[in-house]
């Protein structure tokens, strides 16, 4: 049998932001929410402080490779309001998607309550005005589409619970703030590297054969959890139809920042930025200590969604 090529390759200078290049003090820089606009990649990143509760930080690119960490914070726990109950031990995992002039944030929002998903938004990535805490605990990895449909918004969902394993389901709101008519969408593959949980990760893109979609899903060792990113395809009218999940991941933990680190062995996305080329910018943290880069042609990643699917349920 031949080599193959891997679909998603890694930029050679990985990883491309550290702990090193932030000028406050923070033990990690990880699972970034980037997003491209008039020319410039924004990247919202995620850090541990010294007493392990986490802050967002930004930092900005005009190549998607090259960034620039801002002196102070994006954003840290709130001191006031139903947000500062909620946020207490820190904010994590930023995805950012732009719905007509406004970039909206959805990050999970840490407290003795348990986690749940707390939604921003921002015009010019200096000022953030927090909207809603917009689900209950105990849920992560929550992503907006970035267009309505029939008039309503959608998001992806990731809730915990004790019966089935952690899975992907859809929300549908009229204002960003009410969220219902939630349904399963796709589940872990029984004895499958996606086998024992998966959460929904970069904002989806739109392509001429539906929404892209790069999640993580995460399989059970001897040795613990290993995550890895995986692809799917989501219907371009109804994203609650699952054109295809490819069978094989995308991306596993190699690099020895990806093998170790804060967690050992992960790989984990919260962004993916699509160019005009046909290729896709997708960015990881690795071992949740580091951010890196890779790209894939658009083209190839549907291929794999498509022609070598497995079941969404
Ligand atoms: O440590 C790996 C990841 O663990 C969690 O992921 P999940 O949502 O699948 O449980 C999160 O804490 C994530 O931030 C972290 O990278």
């Amino acid at each position: 049998m031949q080599k193959r090529e891997p679909i998603l390759k890694r930029y050679k200078k990985n990883p491309i932001l550290t702990k090193n290049d932030v000028p406050y003090p923070v033990v990690t820089v990880h699972n970034a929410g980037v997003i491209k606009t008039d020319g410039r990649y924004l990247m919202i990143f995620r850090s541990h402080l010294h007493n392990g509760r986490s802050i967002l930080g930004i930092a900005e690119s005009s190549d998607g490779y090259r960034f620039a960490v801002k002196s102070k914070p994006f954003m840290t726990p709130a001191q006031e309001s139903i947000f500062a109950e909620y946020e207490k031990y820190g904010i994590e995992d930023p995805r950012i998607c732009k719905i007509d002039e406004d970039f909206f944030i959805t990050y999970s929002a840490y407290s003795k309550h348990g986690v749940r998903i707390a939604l921003a938004k921002t015009r010019d990535f200096e000022t953030v005005e927090r909207i809603s805490l917009i689900t209950q605990a105990d849920q992560r990895n929550v992503v907006l589409f970035p267009e309505k449909f029939a008039g309503r918004y959608v998001r992806l969902d990731r809730p915990h619970t004790e019966i089935n394993p952690w899975s992907i389901w859809i929300s549908y709101s009229p204002d960003l703030i009410h969220w219902g008519d939630s349904k399963l969408i796709v589940k872990p593959e029984t004895y499958h590297w996606d086998e024992m949980k998966i959460g929904p990760g970069a904002t989806p893109f739109r392509t001429d054969s539906g929404w892209l979609h790069i999640y993580h899903g995460v399989f059970r060792t001897m040795d613990g959890a290993v995550y890895r990113l995986g692809a799917m395809l989501h219907d371009l009218r109804d994203p609650s139809r699952i054109l295809g999940v490819a069978d094989e991941w995308i991306l596993e933990p190699e690099d020895p920042w990806e093998l170790t680190g804060y967690v050992h062995n992960v790989v984990f996305t919260c962004g993916a930025v699509p160019e005009k080329d046909g290729t896709v910018k997708i960015y990881w943290g690795g071992a949740d200590k580091v951010m890196c880069v890779g790209t894939a042609n658009v083209s190839d990643l549907i291929e794999l969604c498509l022609k070598k699917p497995r079941k969404p349920l």
